[in-house]
C-alpha cells in the first residue's frame, strides 16, 4: 500500500506540502489543476510548476484526481470528440511527468452531494452530512447555494463558472436514462483506454457520491454488479476502479470487502473513510476508526492486506477537529489520524504474517 494524500494546490489549499511530508509514510501527493474547466487540455506550464514543487517537497505526482470529463461526454452529444480529443492530450502530457493513476467519474452535473457541509457532531466537531428531506422541495441551484455560503474555497464540481449552467444542464440530461449513460461511457472508454495502455496509465473511475440518483439524474457507478459492467465495457487493466469506501458504503447494502476481492486485480487506488449510516438512509462522515460507522475500516485494510495490495491508498475526507477553517473534508488533522489507524491495521497485519 503507497500512502499518497489529496492537495488541492498552492494557494487553494489550507494544507501545504510541508504539512503533508510529515505525516508518516506519505509519498506522494494527488492533485488536478482545479483551475482548468473541464474538457480543456491541461497547459505544460501548470503542469510542471506543481512538479517543481511536489520535488521540492520530496513527494511524488504519480496520481491525478481528477481529470473531470466534459458534461458532452456524459451526454454523448456530437461535441464530445473534440473534448475526448482533449483529454487525450492531457493524459499525454501527465504521462510525460510520470503520472500513473489518473481517477475520475461519471457522475451527472455534480461531483459529491452533501447537504450540509459542516454539520456538528456531539464531540463538537464538524462533518459532511447528507440529509435527504434536505433535498425535497428544493431547486438543485438553491441547495448549492445554501450549503456553500460559508465556505471560501470552490469545491471541485461546483465552480461558479459551472454553477450558472447548472438550470441548462439539467434541461440537457431531462432524457438521458441509465443506459443512455452506459452507452456513453463505453464510446469514452473505447476513444481512452487505448491511449491510457499505450501510455501506461490506469484510468481509474469514482463511484457516485451519494450511490444512489439524486434530483432524477441517472447514475451508474453504484454498486458491486455496475462496477463488473463497467469493467467489462472494456477489459483491460487500464480501465480500472478508484474504490472509494466512503461513496460506496453510503448504501450498506454495498460490501466493501466482497469488492475488495473480486476486483483485486483492477484497484490501483484506494479511496478509505467510514461513514455512519442512519436508519432512514442520512449518513455522516465519521473518523475512520471501524466502531464510529458502518464500513468496517479495520476489516477493509485487512482485505486489501490479503490481496497484497500494491496500488495508492488515501485517506479520502476527514471530519473538521480542534476549529481548523478547512476545505469541507479536506483538513489535516482528521486526514492524517485516519492514516496512523491505517498503518496500524496494516503494520500489525505485516507483522502476523511474517511472524
Ligand atoms: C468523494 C471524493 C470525490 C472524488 C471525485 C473523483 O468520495 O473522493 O470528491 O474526488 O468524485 O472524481
Ligand atoms: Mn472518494
Amino acid at each position: 500500500m503507497k500512502m499518497v494524500f489529496r492537495w488541492f494546490g498552492e494557494g487553494n489549499d489550507t494544507v501545504t506540502l510541508d504539512h503533508i511530508r510529515q505525516i508518516p509514510g506519505v509519498e506522494g501527493i494527488v492533485w488536478a489543476l482545479h483551475d482548468v474547466p473541464a474538457g480543456e487540455e491541461w497547459p505544460m506550464d501548470k503542469i510542471l510548476a506543481v512538479k517543481a514543487a511536489a520535488d521540492r517537497a520530496g513527494l511524488h505526482l504519480d496520481v491525478v484526481e481528477s481529470v473531470n470529463i466534459h458534461e458532452d461526454i456524459k451526454l454523448g452529444l456530437p461535441t464530445r470528440d473534440k473534448y475526448i480529443d482533449n483529454y487525450k492530450k492531457t493524459m499525454e502530457k501527465l504521462a510525460q511527468v510520470g503520472v500513473k493513476v489518473i481517477c475520475y467519474n461519471f457522475m451527472p452535473i455534480f461531483d459529491w452531494l452533501r447537504t450540509d457541509l459542516y454539520k456538528e457532531m456531539e464531540d463538537g466537531s464538524t462533518a459532511l452530512f447528507y440529509e435527504s428531506s434536505k433535498l425535497a422541495d428544493i431547486e438543485p441551484l438553491e441547495l448549492v447555494r445554501r450549503i456553500t455560503e460559508n465556505s471560501a474555497l470552490t469545491m471541485p464540481g461546483w465552480e461558479p463558472e459551472r454553477l450558472q449552467y447548472l438550470t441548462g444542464l439539467f434541461e440537457a440530461y431531462k432524457d438521458v436514462t441509465e443506459e443512455d449513460m452506459w452507452e456513453h461511457a463505453r464510446y469514452f472508454l473505447q476513444e481512452i483506454i487505448p491511449t491510457a495502455e499505450r501510455l501506461g496509465i490506469r484510468m481509474a473511475i469514482h463511484p457516485d457520491d451519494p450511490p444512489w440518483p439524486i434530483f432524477g439524474l441517472p447514475k451508474i457507478i453504484i454498486s458491486q454488479d455496475n462496477l463488473r459492467r463497467y469493467l467489462n465495457l472494456y477489459d483491460s487493466p487500464h480501465n480500472s476502479v478508484t474504490l472509494c469506501s466512503g461513496s460506496l458504503g453510503a448504501n450498506p447494502d454495498n460490501d466493501i470487502i466482497g469488492m475488495i476481492h473480486e476486483f483485486r486485480d483492477r484497484i490501483p487506488f484506494a479511496h478509505i473513510r467510514n461513514v455512519k449510516v442512519y436508519d432512514n438512509g442520512d449518513f455522516i462522515e465519521t473518523s475512520h476508526r471501524s466502531h464510529d460507522g458502518n464500513v468496517d475500516i479495520a476489516g477493509v485494510v485487512e482485505a486489501y492486506h490479503d490481496i497484497g495490495f500494491e496500488g495508492y491508498a488515501r485517506p479520502d475526507h476527514g471530519r473538521h477537529l480542534w476549529g481548523e477553517q478547512c476545505r469541507p473534508g479536506y483538513g489535516l488533522y482528521d486526514r492524517a489520524l485516519g492514516i496512523m489507524y491505517l498503518w496500524g491495521v496494516w503494520d500489525s497485519l505485516q507483522r502476523r504474517t511474517k511472524a
